[in-house]
């Protein structure tokens, strides 16, 4: 897992997947949490508003984590969801043109021990 950068004010759809073993990909302060099981999707979301962001400096970061026992890398399963303004993601997000792998999906994907998120957001953020 590493860091997925999504805009504030944006419903923001994750699509959850495993490559290898069930887990369970979520977020305490997100209040999200979906089972990622090999061969199936499962879909959640969440919202973060400006204020939010702005009451956390600009920039809101929240811990991502495995819920499910999942084999000996499950402790160091974390990631990170950070959520800027709009205006900002935009140019972020501009910039990140030309390298395919940032720019058509925000996948959040590790080793083989880690669940794979797909944000079809990255292009695909339904308002
Ligand atoms: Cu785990």
């Amino acid at each position: 897992m590493n860091e997925l950068i999504v805009p504030a004010d944006q419903r923001i759809d994750l699509k959850i997947t495993s490559r290898d073993v069930w887990h369970n990909f979520g977020s305490s302060d997100l209040r999200i949490k979906s089972d990622a099981i090999p061969g199936e999707t499962s879909e959640t979301w969440f919202t973060v508003s400006s204020e939010e962001v702005r009451e956390q400096g600009g920039e809101a970061t929240y811990l991502v984590e495995c819920f499910e026992l999942c084999g000996a890398g499950h402790s160091a399963m974390k990631g990170q969801i950070t959520v800027i303004p709009q205006d900002e993601w935009e140019e972020w997000y501009a910039g990140t043109e030309g390298d395919s792998e940032t720019a058509n999906s925000s996948s959040v994907e590790g080793g083989p021990a880690t669940p794979s998120v797909k944000a079809p957001a990255a292009g695909g953020v339904s308002a």
